[in-house]
């Protein structure tokens, strides 16, 4: 397999990082961009090694979209036929705890990227926005979808109708963001937050990234009963009998890793 060439992919003990790495184009996503991340998220998710991953871009920025360049000459039939965007679905199915480091610009694609991840965790300068209505087409990987559902119709619409972006505050306040912080604290908090998860009991973490993603699909009876059927499976693990034994013993825990 060729190494990547638009990110840099590293491990950092049980967490796999992701660096967005096309600076001359403030990390515009590309189909071969879209390929390598595709392939690095896949590779993270197979390894039991690996317990979280944190996708992180340039302090100017995460990402400034799709790439114009490479879109401008595209037509309808390129769009359906060569399934162009297809790489960007397939994240949805990652299974391990996906955060977002971002900096800088997260527009358009960026933003999508960003919400396609679990957690965002978002520099002081961060800039969210869906400038799509300017270059006259509309969000192409479920920003209309995802964003309405973190932010409300309102703000969603001002943002995907208007093209206008917001700071981190306003992001944190709508509730698109889950922590601010300054910008030089960025990567380590978002490696923090992944190693705290990465330690804990994996099929539960698994189980509990499936449970809150069922509240963004079909109805609140299912995802209850989603819930319910996999907190009755947790208890099937080993690390439900560790964590509460630990607790019960006033010690700290400790989660056994393949
Ligand atoms: N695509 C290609 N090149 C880009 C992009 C982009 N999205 N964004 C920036 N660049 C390039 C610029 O062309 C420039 O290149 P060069 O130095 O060769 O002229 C370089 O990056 C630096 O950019 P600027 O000089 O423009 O930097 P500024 O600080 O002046 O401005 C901005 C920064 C405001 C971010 C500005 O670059 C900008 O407006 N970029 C475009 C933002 C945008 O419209 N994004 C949405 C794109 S459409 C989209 O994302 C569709 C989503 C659905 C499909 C998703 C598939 C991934």
């Amino acid at each position: 397999t060729e190494s990547p060439e638009t990110i840099i992919v590293e491990r950092r003990e049980r967490v796999g990082l992701i660096t967005l790495n096309r600076p001359k184009s403030l990390n515009a996503l590309n189909s071969r961009l879209a390929v390598e991340v595709l392939a690095a998220l896949n590779g993270f998710d197979a390894d039991a090694q690996i317990g979280a991953i944190v996708i992180t871009g340039s302090p100017r920025a995460f990402a400034a979209g799709a790439d114009i360049a490479e879109m401008a000459e595209k037509s309808f039939f390129n769009f359906y036929m060569d399934d162009f965007l297809a790489p960007w679905d397939k994240i949805a199915a990652i299974s391990k705890p996906i955060i977002a480091a971002v900096s800088g610009f997260a527009l358009g694609g960026g933003c999508e990227l960003a919400l396609l991840c679990d957690i965002i965790i978002a520099s002081e300068d961060a800039q969210f926005g869906q400038p799509e209505i300017k270059l006259g087409i509309l969000p192409g990987i479920g920003g209309s979808q995802r964003l309405t559902r973190a932010v409300g119709k309102s703000l969603a619409m001002d943002l995907v109708l208007t093209g206008r972006t917001i700071g981190a505050a306003e992001a944190k306040a709508a509730g698109l963001v889950a922590r601010v912080v300054p910008a030089a604290d960025l990567l380590q908090t978002a490696l923090e937050v992944a190693h705290t998860i990465a330690a804990y009991n994996a099929p539960a973490v698994k189980m509990a990234k499936e449970a809150v993603n069922r509240a963004f699909e079909g109805s609140l009876a299912d995802g209850l009963r989603h819930e319910r059927l996999l907190f009755q499976s947790a208890f099937a693990t080993e690390g439900q009998k560790e964590g509460m034994n630990a607790f019960v013993n006033k010690r700290a825990p400790v989660f056994r890793h393949r």
